[in-house]
């Protein structure tokens, strides 16, 4: 059997968010610590234009951001549509430790990262803006799959959902994205709706999903791998089994678009399964060595 996982991200570019949550998790960090310090590296990485700084605007021109937090202690927090701040998670890690909700939205989540002393910073960079500008040209609204393999295309979508197994089988994970490029101003995406784009279990597994997020919403999704790994799946089953829905489900309007769902149980066994071939994760295994793996797909 594969040796057990630590820190599982999607994408290749979850490589480099491993090894950041690798060495907060190593220098004596919590699980939360360790995901908070991993989901920062994309969010902080201009030429990811999916997920925080350098994210490409939705359709009027703002950047807007999604993220959420949580662990198997039923602690959760999470932020939408929040803009101008280049940590979302960090936001959402906020939202769970002071205050009495999980969810904070739009200007409100604005003001409450504010008021916690998050500096307002200006996300469209003139990359992106070019990119909203020749869109806007067309303005043709058709997602198309795995767009992170082609940077730079109109529609570039892909976000970094992490999950934590730490010895002990606790659990935790994360999820950021500035969602889906060019989408209608007050669009909100699974990623940050606990059940759609993360769901953790304590004794069961976790799943985060990527891709289309409005065919993981339909579905809650992560909730429903959780779920069948709860009933007796592994990761893997669990995550093929989620896919297959969406498929029957959806038929034809699910032909080219693309969903992905990564598991993790309590043992640190991974899963990951995808509508479309190209889905790709990273695992960190307890001693620290990353490896990317593509997923299996439904085609
Ligand atoms: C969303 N699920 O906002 C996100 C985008 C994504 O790969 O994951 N793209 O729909």
């Amino acid at each position: 059997p594969a040796a057990r996982a630590l820190f599982v991200s999607t994408w290749d570019f979850g490589a480099a968010a491993n090894a950041a949550a690798f060495a907060r998790w190593k220098a004596g960090g919590s699980l939360i610590d360790a995901l908070e310090a991993g989901a920062q590296v994309p969010e902080s990485d201009a030429s990811n234009h999916s997920v925080g700084f350098g994210g490409y605007p939705d359709r009027d021109g703002h950047v807007t951001l999604d993220a959420i937090l949580m662990d198997d202690a039923g602690n959760v927090g999470a932020v939408a549509a929040l803009e101008d701040m280049m940590h979302p998670i960090s936001v959402a890690r906020r939202v769970m430790e002071k205050t009495p909700h999980t969810m904070l939205v739009g200007e409100g989540a604005r003001q409450f990262a504010l008021a916690e002393g998050f500096a307002p910073v200006k996300l469209l960079t003139p990359e992106a803006e070019a990119a909203w500008r020749d869109w806007l040209k067309t303005a043709k609204y058709q997602p198309i799959a795995n767009s992170e393999n082609q940077r730079g295309s109109a529609l570039d979508h892909d976000t970094i959902g992490m999950l934590a197994c730490g010895p002990d089988g606790r659990l935790a994970g994360a999820c950021t994205t500035s969602g889906m490029a060019f989408k209608l101003r007050g669009r909100v995406g699974d990623s940050p709706q606990a059940g759609s784009g993360l769901f953790v279990e304590k004794g069961v597994g976790g799943a985060t999903a990527t891709g289309v997020g409005e065919e993981v919403t339909r579905i809650v999704g992560t909730a429903r791998v959780v779920a069948s790994m709860r009933a007796g799946m592994s990761p893997q089953a669990a995550c093929r089994e989620a896919v297959l829905h969406i498929a029957q489900l959806r038929g034809d309007a699910v032909r080219d678009v693309q969903v992905g769902f990564l598991a993790i149980d309590t043992r640190g066994a991974v899963g990951a399964f995808a509508l479309q071939p190209g889905f790709t994760f990273a695992v960190t295994d307890p001693q620290g060595r990353t490896e990317v793996r593509a997923a299996e797909s439904l085609k």
